[in-house]
C-alpha cells in the first residue's frame, strides 16, 4: 500500500500517451502524486521522439504527476530513482532485471522497461515533474523493426502476470524510492545504483548524439548522476546525456 502515489488514480482505456495526459492533468492543478494508468497507448513516447510499442491490455503504461522540492537541475536523477524502483519491483518475477543508465530496464540486455521523465518549469522552479513507465508483462512476442532486443515478464517466466498486481508493487517501491531521493538526493540513487545498476566494468558503446561516440569501461555515478566512462587511453569522461549500450567482449 502507498501512502501519496497513486491516491489519486486516474484509470483510463486508452490515451494518445499517459505521460501527456498526466501533464494535462498537472497543468490543471492535479496534487503530487497523481498517476495516471492506462490499458493501452495510441502514441506511446520514448526519448527523442521515439515511439513506445504499447500493445492494449498487456503491459503497464503509467504516468506519475510530481511536484518535488528540488531546483530543476537536481530533478534528472529522479529517471534513476524510477528505474531503480522499477528493477526492484522486477525482480521480484525476473530477477536478474537490472537498471542501466539512463532510463531503462533490461535482463541480460533485453529490455524490459522503460522510463520517460519531463520537467516543467516556472520562474527557474520546477512547477510538475512527470516520471512515465511502460513495462513489459504479458508481451509474448515483439515487433521485429523495435530495433534492439525485449523481454518481458511473460517471455522472463513463461507464465502471465496479472497487471493490478504488478502495478501495485511497481508503485509501493517507486513511493520508497521517490521519498527517499527527494528527500537525500543523489546518495538515494547512489546506494539503489550500488544494488540495482546493471553496468559497473561493462564495455560500452556511448551514443552521444551527432555522430559521436564513446567506447570505454562504464564506472560509478557521477555526483549529478551522470554516468562514469573511462575509455582505452584511461580518460574519464561524464556522459549526462546519450544511450548507452553493452558491447559483447
Ligand atoms: C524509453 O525511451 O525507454 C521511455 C519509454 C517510456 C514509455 C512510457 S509508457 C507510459 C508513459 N507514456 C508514454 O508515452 N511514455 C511513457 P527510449 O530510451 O527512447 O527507448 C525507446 C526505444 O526502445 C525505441 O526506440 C525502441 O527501440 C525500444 N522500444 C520501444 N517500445 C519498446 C517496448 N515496449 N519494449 C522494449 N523496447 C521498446
Amino acid at each position: 500500500m502507498t501512502s501519496w502515489l497513486g491516491r489519486r488514480l486516474v484509470e483510463l482505456d486508452e490515451v494518445e500517451s499517459t505521460n501527456d495526459e498526466a501533464a494535462r492533468l498537472a497543468a490543471d492543478g492535479a496534487e503530487h502524486g497523481t498517476v495516471v494508468v492506462a490499458l493501452a497507448q495510441t502514441s506511446g513516447r520514448g526519448r527523442l521522439g521515439r515511439s513506445w510499442y504499447s500493445p492494449p491490455g498487456e503491459s503497464l503504461y503509467l504516468s506519475c504527476v510530481l511536484r518535488p522540492p528540488l531546483a530543476p537541475e537536481a530533478l534528472p536523477p529522479v529517471t534513476l530513482a524510477a528505474g531503480i524502483a522499477v528493477a526492484e519491483a522486477a525482480a521480484g518475477r525476473a530477477p536478474r532485471a537490472r537498471v542501466q543508465w539512463p532510463n531503462d530496464v533490461v535482463v541480460d540486455g533485453r529490455k524490459l522497461a522503460g522510463v520517460l521523465s519531463e520537467v516543467t518549469t516556472r520562474s527557474g522552479k520546477v512547477e510538475s515533474a512527470v516520471v512515465g513507465i511502460g513495462l513489459n508483462v504479458n508481451v509474448d512476442r515483439f515487433p521485429p523493426d523495435l530495433g534492439r532486443p525485449a523481454t518481458s515478464l511473460r517471455l522472463e517466466t513463461g507464465r502471465l502476470h496479472a497487471l493490478d498486481e504488478v502495478r501495485a508493487e511497481l508503485l509501493d517501491r517507486l513511493e520508497i524510492w521517490l521519498d527517499d531521493f527527494f528527500r537525500e538526493g543523489m546518495p538515494a540513487v547512489a546506494r539503489g545504483w550500488r544494488v540495482w545498476g546493471g553496468m559497473a566494468g561493462a564495455r560500452v558503446r556511448v551514443d552521444l548524439g551527432a555522430g559521436r561516440e564513446l567506447v570505454g569501461t562504464a564506472g560509478d555515478l557521477a555526483s549529478d548522476g551522470g554516468l562514469e566512462v573511462v575509455d582505452d587511453a584511461g580518460r574519464l569522461t561524464v556522459v549526462r546525456a546519450g544511450d548507452v549500450t553493452r558491447v559483447a567482449l
